[in-house]
């Protein structure tokens, strides 16, 4: 059998820690953004590129999913952000790992690499087939890589032990298609990245507010009197936001962050856009940073809560009661929960310290309009669901839902991760959708739920599921309980992944893999001589225009809607009713089916054109008839108990500033000071101290789950500003540490930020 690693290497770079910085973006980023462009795409390529980032009607970044500013209002160099730049020099880079380099490097090779020097590798140009106990990927002919997925998968005894997987940057009309297949096909096993994403988000916003996504659009932001920023960490992963926040300042706006470390991004910053963003010292951001300990916000947005409910009478109106009155439902049973905690204890749990706590209450007492923007520092968690559940209690108690300069803000990370579920990117069929794509394709969607992200890996590992496909993403790595989601893959007769670049899920593969290149974002994609475009939805819920203006990295690539009509006009052959071939090659005609099935899209094609159209959102306009009680609704969350021993840590797994998930840009986390390394754990002085370690020595960390150790090796201890009993580490490298079976209630996300390790010195944990 082939020799695989599936971890990233544990190589050690040379490290060094200098001073986090004091503001975030300016001109570091600026040189930061030529160095990445310059390296990978030449300096006028790239340049030209990043001019037409979020345009309209020109390429959406493929980086995160924050929104375009409206029509009128994009900057003429490009809206654009560092991290945008680097997303795009991944992609657009002139490297390439064609089928020369796949002779040269066996994938037993290849995997003892680290993530960086894969990625770094280029973009990937044929075809290429892992075949039956070979250690080499060889070239493939396209017709002859669609037949043989068609084989295997009409080799399964039964249709769900195949497994359809999305990361969220494919487009609308390829996750569309994706999706119709599966069901063609007869599964639901249509696992995607939002699994192990915003899922609980999704599960709690529709539970009490009636829709899984969030209300409030980038207008809102000026508007606010205060935005609470939790367990996000936008100078890093949506830097294009602290341009909404520095407006927000301007217009007196307040902001309050919760988040256990102090991230530069969300203290000054310096807008690169503008010329203060130079010379200037910035703008300050935060108003109070309110250091909660990991996974403790449910007991602080408790404290929060209590005090203003307590302090509130009929002269200061500090809560809004005829909103709850008039739009809630719950409220009494909420009330009742929260007065029987002990306001003391729920802030001495929560780690804030009480002068900070009060100089929030200071800014949440006046304030009538507020935005709450979260992500994976809220849903990676056991109670994943109930913390989003708590952040709405708080808008709900302030009115602030249904108006503007208020509601809710979760922030997507994929940029058409929200699009991709739009479409129908989900591990269910409901009633409508099953109708829908009856009367639009005269099949019968699959009745059973099926697999999710996690129950995919099980079904895999299980030997369930035999055949494993991927629209994008890099699953092994993306996953939790990385040495258990290897042998999962590994158990598989065929893994197939459409891709832009090599990762580790390519070579970690089942008994035969295929490697199948597709054009990315940035390129142009020609049909008979005529430009296509594709669309997506960003995190506030527009859906717009993207076209690429690079050329295809290779002749050979095919798009992703190509790719998907073949994969379905040669497995289904002529059971099909759909006009597979037809249908893969024309995107007005998918947008005009996804017109058809999704109310929502009516007349797609005209809406979508100039700067496209918002899909319908209830919570944004204050109508929550879709409820069962026709209101907005309060919900009692427990505190999370959490019994750590003395030598014991709570572990979150984050993304350094030269990350987008798995692909690794760069060994930098400037913000957070470190230099040329990513196997660091962050530790406070006290524990440092406590343990008789040193700045840098290197430590093994172990994760104990139900008696099993899971470790992860070699981490250079960096004294930081965290609280104690709290460590934090990169993801994936983390990843090895997250049981496959703790995730969250209801959303099943994996536990990735609250993750119970004890630490040793390296090389004393092998007993
Ligand atoms: N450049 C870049 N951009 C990206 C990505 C990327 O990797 N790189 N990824 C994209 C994707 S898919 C996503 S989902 C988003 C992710 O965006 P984020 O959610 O900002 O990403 P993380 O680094 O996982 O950081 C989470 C933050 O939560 C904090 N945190 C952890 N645990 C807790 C907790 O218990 N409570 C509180 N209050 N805070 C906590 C951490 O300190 C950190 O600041 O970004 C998207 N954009
Ligand atoms: N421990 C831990 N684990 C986590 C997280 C965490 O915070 N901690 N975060 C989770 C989150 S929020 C997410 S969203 C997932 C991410 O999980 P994934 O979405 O599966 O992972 P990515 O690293 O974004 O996928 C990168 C790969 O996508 C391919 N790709 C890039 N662009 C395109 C394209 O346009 N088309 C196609 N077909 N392929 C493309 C490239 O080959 C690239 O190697 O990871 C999750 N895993
Ligand atoms: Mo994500």
């Amino acid at each position: 059998m082939r020799n695989i690693n599936p971890l990233t290497s544990n190589k050690l770079n040379n490290i060094k820690l200098k001073k986090p910085p004091l503001s975030a973006a300016g001109i570091s980023s600026i040189k930061s953004t030529l160095k990445h462009i310059s390296k990978e795409m030449g300096t006028i390529r790239g340049l030209k590129t990043l001019s037409k980032l979020n345009q309209i009607d020109q390429i959406d970044c493929p980086g995160c999913a924050w929104p375009d500013p409206e029509k009128g209002k994009r900057s003429k160099l490009g809206e654009y952000c560092e991290n945008g730049a680097k997303a795009i020099a991944e992609e657009g880079t002139i490297r390439k790992a064609s089928p020369d380099f796949f002779k040269k490097y066996s994938v037993e090779e290849l995997s003892k690499w680290s993530d960086y020097s894969l990625g770094k590798t280029g973009r990937l140009t044929h075809p290429m087939l892992l075949d039956n106990k070979k250690k080499h990927y060889k070239k493939i002919k396209w017709k002859n890589a669609f037949k043989l997925i068609a084989d295997e998968l009409n080799k399964l005894k039964d249709p769900n032990e195949s497994i359809f997987y999305t990361s969220g940057r494919s487009s609308n009309e390829a996750a569309f298609l994706y999706g119709v297949f599966a069901r063609e096909f007869g599964t639901n096993n249509l696992p995607d990245c939002s699994n192990m994403c915003h899922e609980s988000s999704g599960i709690a916003l529709t539970e009490t507010l009636g829709i899984a996504k969030g209300s409030v659009t980038l207008e809102d932001f000026p508007k606010a009197d205060l935005v609470m920023v939790i367990g996000q960490n936008p100078g890093t992963n949506h830097p294009r936001m602290l341009s909404s926040l520095e407006k927000l300042k301007k217009n007196g706006g307040k902001i309050i962050s919760i988040n256990p470390l102090e991230e530069v991004g969300l203290k000054r910053f310096k807008n690169p856009q503008k010329i203060n963003g130079y010379f200037g010292s910035g703008t300050e951001l935060s108003d109070v940073y309110l250091k909660v300990k990991i996974n403790q916000d449910i007991p602080l947005l408790k404290a929060i809560m209590k005090t203003l409910i307590n302090r509130n009478n009929a002269n200061n109106k500090i809560i809004d009661e005829k909103f709850i009155s008039e739009k809630t439902s719950g409220f009494n049973k909420f009330y009742n929960n929260i007065q029987k905690h002990n306001l003391e204890d729920l802030i001495s749990i929560s780690g804030v310290k009480v002068s900070e706590f009060n100089k929030a209450i200071k800014i949440l007492e006046p304030a009538k309009k507020i935005i709450i923007c979260w992500a994976m520092g809220l849903t990676q968690h056991k109670n994943g669901v109930d913390n989003i559940k708590e952040c709405v209690n708080l808008l709900l108690l302030k009115g602030s839902i249904g108006k503007e300069g208020a509601g809710t803000c979760p922030v997507r990370g994929h940029s058409n991760v929200q699009g991709d579920r739009s479409v129908g990117i989900i591990h269910k069929t409901s009633p409508e959708l099953s109708n829908a794509l009856k009367e639009t394709f005269h099949f019968d969607s699959p009745k059973s739920e099926g697999y999710d992200t996690v129950h995919s890996i099980k079904a895999m590992y299980d030997r369930k599921a035999k055949i494993f496909i991927s629209l994008g993403g890099n699953f092994l790595s993306a996953a939790s309980d990385t040495l258990y989601t290897a042998e999962a893959l590994q158990n598989c007769d065929l893994t197939v992944s459409i891709s832009t670049k090599l990762n580790r899920t390519h070579l970690v593969t089942g008994k035969k893999a295929l490697i199948l290149p597709t054009i990315g974002r940035t390129e142009i994609d020609k049909f008979k001589g005529k430009n296509r475009f594709v669309s997506v939805e960003n995190s506030m819920g527009r859906v717009h225009i993207s076209k690429g203006t690079l050329l295809p990295a290779s002749k050979k690539l095919m798009s992703e809607p190509e790719i998907i009509s073949k994969i379905a006009h040669y497995t289904l052959k002529k059971n099909s009713k759909i006009k597979w071939l037809k249908l893969g090659v024309n995107y007005n005609l998918i947008r005009e089916k996804i017109s058809k099935v999704f109310n929502d899209f009516k007349n797609y094609n005209e809406k979508v054109k100039d700067s496209g159209f918002y899909l319908a959102n209830n919570s944004r306009k204050g109508d929550f008839s879709k409820l069962k009680k026709k209101r907005a609704k309060f919900s009692v969350c427990k505190v999370p108990l959490h019994v750590i021993k003395d030598d014991e840590f709570l572990l979150m797994s984050i993304r350094s500033h030269d990350q987008f998930n798995t692909t690794i840009y760069g060994l930098n986390d400037r913000y957070r000071g470190i230099y040329n390394e990513r196997r660091v754990v962050f530790m406070n002085r006290k524990d440092i101290k406590k343990f008789n370690l040193n700045s840098l020595d290197l430590i093994d960390i172990e994760s104990l789950y139900n008696g099993k150790k899971r470790v992860a090796e070699k981490f250079h201890v960096v004294p930081y500003n965290i609280p104690s009993q709290n460590l934090a580490c990169y993801f994936p490298e983390a990843n090895v540490l997250v049981p496959i079976n703790e995730f969250a209630f209801k959303s099943q996300t994996p536990i990735s930020k609250s993750i119970r390790v004890k630490i040793k010195k390296h090389g004393l944990s092998q007993n």
